[in-house]
């Protein structure tokens, strides 16, 4: 019996190709990506994507294979975000496209742009439920969690499924598309002529949107007579790549603006406009806000009083017409891309027509040192073991000095203390949790920010999130990628030092506040560091990101530092009837294996 060997088919398809013949459904995907300027997939092959995933590559396109479908596909969507065209997953038949469609699900709920693209197993089986092979209707599965699906039926379809799906990806809101590839269709023969005309291009993938000129006076005019103005930037506005135009209309006018946590470095976190530091204060005061690219959704308290005035009037910025009153009456909608929103609003401003009073900058500037006082308090004590403030104080001061470095950000007290101690200083150079506070996407985004611009990556994560995509650590070795990853190690979900009450079993919260994860990164080849201290952490941290190497720094933290939830405590349900049991003190085998034999 003779085998092929990839090569040779490859070889040989190429030759047939050339002679103008067949070609068939892998060809045909392939070429209508790489038409369309795909340069890189993230997946996870198997059945029946793998000669998919060897062609791309050999075709010239990045393959980055993972170890699980949920971190390819927060790489694409992170890809999407950076990049504003969609990042492509690629995974198997039913598991590993459920696997997959967490993160799809997530890139739609975050407005990033990306393609999900998974084959199937046979449809005449699937649709019968004959019990074919990683059965499942993927089509209807993915429905409700994305922007839009569809399913390609025959190989003369490929190029109309692309180009379907990526316009629809990255047109109008950015989302998460789902296109369906049965096996059947990759290993379809069509003519070689034929199949190369049926792939086409897209012209102008995601349009400029013009605001209407009497939305932009309308707007104009409430900011004008506004006394305590107010901007909010979103990840809307970082995805925009629309930096100047945003920042010429705040510089012009001198409203202070508040970033979203994905908007920080969209200006940098120390310019004099930024009212990060008086949060509270900027939403319960302001009478007219402008939302540029974010949503009035549970991240801004649904616009609702107490948090913000109950006499605020909102200018609404979005590309989504559907987005506008969802929450709060939009007094000044403006549909439009962002770009062109901002730089017809400077256009049509008359001089001195928007300003921001001086009495409200005085009273957002005390906030601001009042809150800054604060926070150098806190930075500058020193505890043993270190707790958050402390660790991040390290971090602050290494990437102080790097501005180009990507922020990974996820936990719950890592994300909301990392969030507020380390300025960004680029546009999108923070990526995190997002609008579902989801954990899962470190490891991935990671990934997606090296492969994307080759600058280095610092991923800030609890040790419960780290957790969620720890085996990437694998991803990350062999690609050599140059991501030091940060795991702020409290010893569980929140904090570490809660006991069981019931049993010898470790508490929900509790995770092992004895591990090393640095040496996870050693089994494949990464440099692990282990920080006790401060000092050491800034050490470990200016030597990995120096070396452009993988690495891990694992920051031993005191486990009663952190509180339940981070900042959204408010949002765990309360019952008034009491708890059957009262906590009973009892060591768990983490907490006695950390204290040694007596
Ligand atoms: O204005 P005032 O005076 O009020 O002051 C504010 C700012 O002005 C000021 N500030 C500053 N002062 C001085 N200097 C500077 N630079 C400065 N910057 C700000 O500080 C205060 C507070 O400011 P802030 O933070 O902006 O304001 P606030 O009120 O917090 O903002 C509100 C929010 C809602 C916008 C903000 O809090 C926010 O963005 N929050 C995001 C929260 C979030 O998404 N959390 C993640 C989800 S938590 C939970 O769900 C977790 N799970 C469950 C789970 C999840 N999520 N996913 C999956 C797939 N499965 C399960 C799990 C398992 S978290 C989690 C793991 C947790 O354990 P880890 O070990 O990973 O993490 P640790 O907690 O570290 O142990
Ligand atoms: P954040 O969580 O930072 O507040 P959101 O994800 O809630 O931001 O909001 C992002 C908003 O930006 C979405 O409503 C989306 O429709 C909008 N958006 C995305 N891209 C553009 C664009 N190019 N122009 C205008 N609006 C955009
Ligand atoms: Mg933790």
């Amino acid at each position: 019996m003779t085998t092929t060997t990839f090569g040779e088919a490859l070889a040989a398809s190429d030759a047939s190709q050339g002679q103008g013949t067949l070609t068939d459904g892998f060809h045909l995907l392939v070429d209508a990506l790489k038409l369309n300027g795909v340069e890189t997939i993230y997946g996870l092959v198997g059945i029946p994507i793998t000669d998919l995933a060897r062609l791309a590559q050999a075709s010239g396109i990045r393959y980055i294979g993972f170890r699980h479908e949920q971190s390819a596909g927060n790489a694409a969507a992170a890809a999407g975000f950076l990049t504003k065209k969609p990042g492509v997953c690629l995974t198997v038949s039913a598991p590993g496209f459920l696997n997959g469609l967490v993160a799809l699900a997530n890139a739609t709920t975050n407005c990033f742009p990306m393609v999900q693209i998974s084959g199937s197993s046979e449809r005449h089986l699937v649709d019968l439920q004959r019990g074919e092979y990683e059965e499942l209707d993927q089509l209807a599965a993915a429905r409700p969690f994305v922007k839009a699906a569809y399913r390609v039926d025959r190989a003369e379809d490929i190029g109309r499924g692309v180009a379907r799906a990526f316009r629809a990806a990255v047109s109008g809101r950015p989302g998460g598309v789902y296109l369906d590839v049965p096996g059947a269709v990759l290993g379809e023969a069509m003519d070689a002529a034929a199949g190369a005309a049926s792939l086409w291009r897209l012209t102008d993938p995601a349009p400029r949107q013009l605001p209407a000129p009497e939305a932009v006076n309308r707007a104009l005019s409430l900011l004008a007579d506004a006394q305590r103005p107010l901007v909010v930037l979103g990840k809307g506005a970082a995805y925009a790549q629309a930096d100047e135009e945003i920042r010429s209309f705040l510089e012009s006018t001198g409203i202070p603006y508040l970033p979203m946590s994905m908007a920080k470095g969209l200006l940098p976190d120390d310019h004099p406009q930024s009212v990060a530091a008086a949060r509270s204060l900027a939403l319960s005061k302001a009478d007219v806000v402008m939302l540029v690219g974010a949503r009035l959704n549970w991240l801004l308290g649904h616009g609702e009083a107490p948090e913000w005035s109950p006499d605020a009037k909102f200018i609404q910025v979005d590309i989504e017409a559907s987005e506008l009153d969802s929450n709060q009456p939009i007094t000044a909608p403006l549909v439009g891309d962002i770009g062109s929103v901002m730089a017809a609003l400077t256009e049509r401003a008359r001089p001195g027509q928007v300003t921001a009073p001086a009495g409200w900058r005085d009273e957002l500037e005390a906030r601001k040192a009042r809150n800054a006082t604060s926070m150098q308090k806190r930075l500058a004590d020193d505890p043993h073991p270190m707790r958050f403030y402390n660790a991040l104080r390290a971090v602050r001061e290494v990437l102080a000095d790097r501005p180009d470095v990507y922020v990974v950000n996820e936990g719950a007290n890592a994300l909301d203390i990392t969030r507020n101690v380390i300025d960004m200083r680029l546009p999108r150079h923070r990526l995190d949790s997002g609008t579902w506070g989801v954990m899962g996407i470190g490891q991935g985004y990671a990934v997606a920010a090296a492969v994307e611009t080759g600058a280095p990556v610092v991923a800030i994560e609890g040790d419960s999130a780290f957790g969620f995509s720890g085996m990437e650590l694998e991803t990350i070795c062999r690609y050599d990628l140059p991501v030091t990853v940060v795991v702020l190690n409290n010893g569980g979900v929140y904090r570490g030092d809660e006991t069981n009450s019931a049993s010898a079993d470790p508490s929900p919260t509790r995770l092992d506040p004895t591990a090393h994860h640095e040496r996870l990164i050693e089994a494949f080849g990464g440099d692990g560091y282990h920080a006790t201290t401060p000092q050491e952490v800034a050490d470990a941290l200016g030597k990995a990101i120096a070396s452009g190497r993988p690495a891990l720094v694992d920051c031993v933290l005191d486990p009663s530092a952190g509180t339940e939830s981070g900042h959204i405590a408010r949002l765990n349900p309360k019952s008034a009837v009491p708890p059957l049991r009262q906590p009973r003190k009892r060591a768990d085998p983490a907490t006695r294996r950390a204290r040694g034999p007596k």
